[in-house]
């Protein structure tokens, strides 16, 4: 067996940490991703060990599948109505706690779940803690119909925000465009620097082919960012 690589053991720390926020009988989201995944695979492992119930909302068909596989009892959003915590991963997370999301082509359904939380924690590794948001290109899920029309007017957008220009890439998978859990597009804004998060989501809102950006602004109320040696800082 090859030891654990420590971008594993720092998402394991976060993990552990958004575990034990975790009460029974809570209504819980569960978010998408690889860190995501590991706070699921522990959160079944509590589960079972103290035999408590949960109710859980998934954010992805894959994490979803994963809980149910794990034994835990996952529900559509709407049954359960609201949650008390949701516990996702993020791409870029800043001192502020604004968020990039939606690497992992999920940021719709983890929008959703998040604001339908009385509380969003994040887990991440430190690698995704940065200074401004940006690098990471940013996910703007987009209707399929007239997709080149919204592309035109993410531009425009973009050069009023004076970011153009910059690449406007349609994601794929394999040589298809990847459509999201809602059959969507996904185009990823390249901006490597986002000055004024605030003005950039509220352009992209107002354009009637994007569903979402993946811009979280004041939603998350905490990050656990792991450490390799199993140890948490908390922003
Ligand atoms: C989801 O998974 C996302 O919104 C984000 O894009 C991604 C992070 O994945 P990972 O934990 O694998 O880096 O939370």
């Amino acid at each position: 067996m090859t030891d654990p690589s420590i971008a594993d053991l720092s998402k394991d720390a976060a993990a552990r940490a958004a575990v034990a926020l975790v009460e029974p009988g809570m209504r819980l989201g569960l978010g998408t991703g690889s860190t995501a995944a590991v706070f699921v695979r522990r959160l079944a492992e509590r589960v079972k060990a103290e035999g408590f119930s949960l109710r859980c909302a998934a954010t992805s068909k894959a994490t979803a599948e994963q809980a149910t596989s794990l034994g835990l009892q996952v529900e559509e959003l709407d049954e359960i109505g609201w949650l008390d915590l949701t516990i996702d991963g993020a791409d870029e997370v800043d001192p502020d706690l604004n968020l990039i999301k939606g690497g992992g082509a999920a940021h719709l359904r983890e929008k959703i779940v998040a604001t339908a939380s009385n509380r969003m924690v994040v887990i991440a590794d430190q690698n995704k803690v940065v200074e401004q948001l940006g690098q990471f290109h940013l996910p703007v899920e987009v209707i399929p119909f007239g997709w080149q029309a919204t592309r035109t007017l993410i531009q425009r957008a973009l050069e009023r925000l004076s970011l153009w220009p910059r690449p406007i890439l349609l994601r794929k998978r394999g040589e298809e465009p990847l459509r999201t859990d809602e059959g969507n597009l996904i185009l990823d804004l390249a901006l490597e620097a986002i000055p004024d998060p605030e003005a950039l989501a509220a352009e992209l809102s107002a354009i009637a082919g994007v569903v979402e950006h993946g811009l979280f602004l004041n939603i998350c109320q905490l990050a656990i960012i792991g450490r390799p040696d199993g140890s948490v800082v908390t922003l």
